[in-house]
């Protein structure tokens, strides 16, 4: 905890610094979030950050999400008037889709940075925007460090922002179930409880998470569960989807 907070305010400015500057320079920010957890997975301080700056809300990961729950965030978002969009980062045809929403609220040259929290699927879209143009900033020594623009025909110029992210400091437990904070090995050990009660009314799954990890078959010597491997494996697949589609928060509850 200690060592989280010596660093966090540093890294917190020079983020802040980062976004500031470049405001003025974009059409819009797209800030791309978890559609399991709309809004603990969002950025918090960055709508101040960006000032008159475009919020492009892009809820990624939908093919996990309950699709009614997703309706549901859509419509919030509308009603708070955030332009709001939901993807999946994954599929062929979101470059088609992302381009559309944005060419309906904005006019070329469209300048656009990709933000958000860890692992929600940033540098997952920014590939599929800019296909094979991706421009790797600072992969090798030598090549100018900082924010780089890709610019496509159509007046598409995409900044590649490597780094530009700052871990939520929360310890909110969703966050730890999709990944976006780090959880302890411990954590998973209780992450699995929740889970378990979350899954099992909408699956064919035994009442006990134990049993689960029994019917896989792992145990360790001497035919006893490892527990550790079972809720492991049971909170990466839970992030896959392989547990269903699942959405974590409702609109209106924080
Ligand atoms: N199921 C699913 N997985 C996705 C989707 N988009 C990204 N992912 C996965 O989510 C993980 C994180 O994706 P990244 O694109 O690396 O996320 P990021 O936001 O750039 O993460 P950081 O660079 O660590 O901040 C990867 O395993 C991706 O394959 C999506 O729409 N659906
Ligand atoms: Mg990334």
């Amino acid at each position: 905890m200690g060592k989280r907070q010596s660093w966090y305010p540093g890294h917190m400015v020079a983020t802040q610094r980062t976004i500031r500057e470049l405001a003025p320079y974009l059409s819009a920010f797209i800030e791309v979030i978890d559609a399991r957890a709309p809004n603990i997975s969002r950025h918090q301080p960055l709508q101040q950050w960006i000032g008159r700056t475009q919020l492009i809300m892009v809820m990624n990961k939908a093919e996990l999400a309950d699709p009614d729950a997703t309706q549901r965030w859509l419509g919030w978002f509308k009603s708070h008037g955030v332009t709001a969009l939901a993807i999946s980062a994954q599929n062929p045809r979101v470059k088609i889709e992302v381009e559309k929403a944005i060419r309906r609220i904005l006019a070329p040259p469209y300048r656009l940075a990709v933000v958000g929290v860890p692992n929600v699927g940033k540098s997952t879209l920014l590939n599929k925007m800019v296909g094979g143009h991706r421009v790797m900033t600072g992969a090798k020594p030598g090549i100018t460090r900082g924010p780089q623009w890709i610019r496509l025909p159509g007046g598409w110029e995409w900044l590649d922002l490597p780094g530009v992210v700052t871990p939520r400091h929360s310890e909110d437990w969703r966050l730890k179930v999709l990944g976006i904070v780090p959880s302890t090995a411990e954590e998973r050990l209780l992450l699995v409880e929740k889970i378990w009660e979350l899954v099992v009314p909408q699956m064919p799954l035994p009442e006990n998470w134990r049993d689960w990890g029994r019917s896989r078959g792992y145990l360790k010597t001497g035919g006893v569960l490892d527990e550790q491997r079972t809720a492991d494996a049971i909170v990466l697949a839970f992030q896959n989807g392989k547990f269903g589609r699942v959405t974590l928060e409702e609109p209106g509850e924080g």
